[in-house]
């Protein structure tokens, strides 16, 4: 465990913000959870005498939310609040997120300086940042397929759009290629290989978009950041217990969340493996990604959503690509990164992906309409 007990500022926050979400007891040790490009998460445990026996040490997850990349975390809230409220109700007795609220009724504590945290129920659970069981990335795809299955009766247009064109592909290319015009950290000249490779992908990257814009594919309300570790799994029997950072639950396409999904899962690879060597698209993870989301989700997809999961895979990779060059090309300010150049390497592996994922597509989309097929007869 990283226990950063020694932090004596820190330490004053996280007490303040636990005080503020009326946490009772004594805060007994912290720790920085490192997952996540974003937000920066802290287990806290706390020594509680006077409580019930269960909850005498007792853990919550603390979250400081990244104000660069959000700017209205209060309707963010607002958003999870009432999207985690629909899924209990729909799913009583099962663990479920839950966010605290402050004496003011508030599930967030602001307390100035643009400081914005947040306080959840830790649950005790087993994550998976790159996994090669094929059990398991059948459940991750009906963990997916489910949370989208859950709130398909929840008003899309209702929910604050937490990063507008989150995931329009056409307008994140359109804007790498203007930060490269810029060029205001003088990189542009690295990355004339992976610019052009991207400009190829275009047409193909940029049919969801067009699809959506046309009605050509209905909008849910998506999840948005499927990466596999965003999946909480029982210790002992390996089920999905929840589905984690709702951060960007919005108005959206099937095709993204299952793309992305498959972006994260079915790579033979971290997504900043640094030997591009060794990425590809894991065919075999691929369908028993597909396997899980269709059993969940199928119900509720039309027969144009199926048809374009398999191209969800490729526009989310060639997304991520473009983004992750965009931060690199503008001073790597917008994913938390561990090494200079961390985000040229994210960008490397991913277009690496994107080239395999394109040569792949027939073969990914016959394997989807084999799945959903099987599933109808
Ligand atoms: C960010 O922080 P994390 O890991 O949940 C990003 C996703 C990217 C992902 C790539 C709000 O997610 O869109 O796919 O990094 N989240 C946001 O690892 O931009
Ligand atoms: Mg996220």
């Amino acid at each position: 465990m990283n226990c950063e007990a020694a932090d004596g500022q820190t330490e004053r926050t996280l007490r303040e913000v636990c005080k503020a979400f009326r946490i009772p007891g004594e805060l007994e040790k912290w720790e920085t959870i490192t997952r996540g490009n974003i937000n920066t998460t802290i287990r806290v445990y706390f020594y509680n005498p006077n409580g019930q026996p269960h909850e005498v040490h007792k853990s919550y997850l603390v979250q400081k939310v990244n104000a660069y990349v959000f700017k209205n975390p209060r309707r963010i809230m607002q958003n999870i609040e009432r999207v985690t409220t629909h899924i209990r109700a729909k799913t009583p007795g099962t663990v479920q997120l839950h966010y605290h609220h402050t004496a003011e009724g508030k599930n967030y504590y602001a307390p100035g300086r643009g400081a914005f945290w947040r306080l959840s129920n830790y649950i005790d659970s087993v994550t998976f940042d790159t996994c090669t069981d094929l059990a398991i990335l059948r459940s991750t795809g009906k963990a997916f397929g489910n949370f989208q299955t859950l709130l398909s009766d929840f008003d899309a247009g209702s929910l604050y759009e937490t990063i507008p064109d989150f995931h329009h592909t056409e307008k994140r290319l359109d804007r790498v290629f203007q930060s490269a015009k810029e060029d205001p950290y003088d990189r542009a000249k690295e990355v004339g290989e992976e610019l052009c490779f991207l400009d190829s992908l275009r047409g193909k990257a940029t049919e969801l978009c067009r699809m959506r814009a046309n009605g050509a594919l209905p909008l849910r309300v998506t999840h948005n950041d499927t990466k596999v570790n965003n999946v909480l799994f029982d210790r002992e029997t390996l089920e999905p217990l929840v589905v984690i950072d709702l951060d960007t639950v919005m108005p959206g396409l099937s095709a993204y969340d299952f793309g992305d999904a498959a972006r994260f899962a079915a790579s033979s690879a971290a997504e900043d493996e640094p030997d591009t060597g060794k990425v590809y698209l894991d065919t075999e993870k691929f369908r028993a990604l597909a396997e899980g989301y269709l059993a969940s989700a199928n119900g509720g997809l039309t027969k144009c959503e199926v048809d374009v999961l398999a191209l969800g895979a490729l526009t989310l990779t060639v997304e991520l690509a473009s983004r992750f060059l965009d931060d690199y090309l503008t001073g790597d300010k917008y994913f938390r990164t561990t090494y200079a150049g961390h985000n040229l390497v994210r960008t490397r592996c991913q277009l690496k992906l994107a080239a395999d994922i394109a040569k792949k597509l027939p073969l990914l989309e016959k394997t989807v309409a084999d799945i959903a097929g099987r599933k109808r007869a």
